[in-house]
């Protein structure tokens, strides 16, 4: 039977990211996909000025109470970009109340990048952020979401064990760790406590935005179809490499990745 996944993250209605990506990506791979939006905004907050943000935690607990009322249940609940701090309570609530039992609770604590925080956000949400990855089930933090989850400084070239051990520490049960370098390679280290797995691709050049939640939904969608880590880490890098090649002809592209071509395949 296919799965049902939540996810909670903002609307970036023009951009690549986010929920935009996560709809198209879970669908494709047979995953029913439910959103809980965090807030609208006109463009993602990397490259674009002056976007409008639109910010729904007022909405989010009518509309968490309906589906609580409603007996609403899900197989997984996947968390991107908050943009306010008061909702690191209400995605707890949607665990408690929605999650199944057997259900994963999955966190991508998508808040920061090449040392920095997103423009939008300040450190009130990295505390949120550690609030959530302690009880998550699976999480998906790029090297600057590690370090500053694990209070170690930003590196480029962090030690990326003590880097995976100090976020299992925190209580994260399964931790993929993204943007994992060797040499002239790159992808992601998945660890459980016991068994890691590694997978690199040559670097593609330039860098995208979006690529990050396009790599948490491929992620979600796989985890659910009961693939190993291996595979989806394979699967996940992969996709991204591809999209990459199928964008970066296009100058006028810079926003984000051409993936739908590569979804298609
Ligand atoms: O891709 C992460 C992301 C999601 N949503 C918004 C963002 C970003 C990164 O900057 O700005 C609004």
């Amino acid at each position: 039977m296919s799965k049902k996944v939540l996810t909670v993250q903002d609307i970036s209605c023009y951009g690549q990211c986010s929920t935009t990506v996560a709809l198209p990506i879970l669908s494709a791979k047979g995953v029913e996909c439910a959103i809980l939006p965090s807030a609208i905004l006109s463009t993602h907050t990397a490259g674009f000025k002056d976007f409008t943000v639109l910010d729904l935690t007022d909405e989010m607990p009518k509309i968490l109470n309906h589906w609580i009322k409603e007996g609403i249940k899900f197989d997984a609940i996947y968390t991107g970009y908050i943009g306010d701090v008061r909702q690191f309570d209400l995605i707890l609530l949607a665990k408690e109340k929605l999650l199944k039992d057997d259900g994963l609770f999955i966190v991508d604590p998508a808040m920061a990048d090449n040392g920095k925080l997103y423009p939008a956000l300040n450190s009130d949400i990295v505390e949120g952020m550690k609030k959530i990855v302690s009880v998550a089930d699976v999480i998906l933090p790029n090297i600057t979401e590690a370090c500053f989850l694990t209070n170690n400084t930003y590196s480029e070239n962090p030690n990326y064990n003590k880097l995976i051990e100090d976020l299992n520490k925190m209580g994260a049960k399964k931790v993929i760790l993204t943007g994992v370098k060797d040499n002239n390679r790159i992808g992601a280290t998945y660890y459980d406590g016991i068994d890691t797995a590694t997978v690199l691709k040559d670097i593609e050049a330039p860098s995208y935005h979006g690529t990050g939640d396009i790599f948490s939904s491929i992620i979600v969608a796989d985890i659910l179809n009961g693939l190993s880590p291996k595979d989806t880490l394979e699967d996940a890098t992969t996709f991204i490499v591809d999209s990459i090649k199928a964008t970066k002809d296009d100058k006028a592209h810079s926003y984000g990745v051409k993936f739908e071509d590569v979804l298609n395949k």
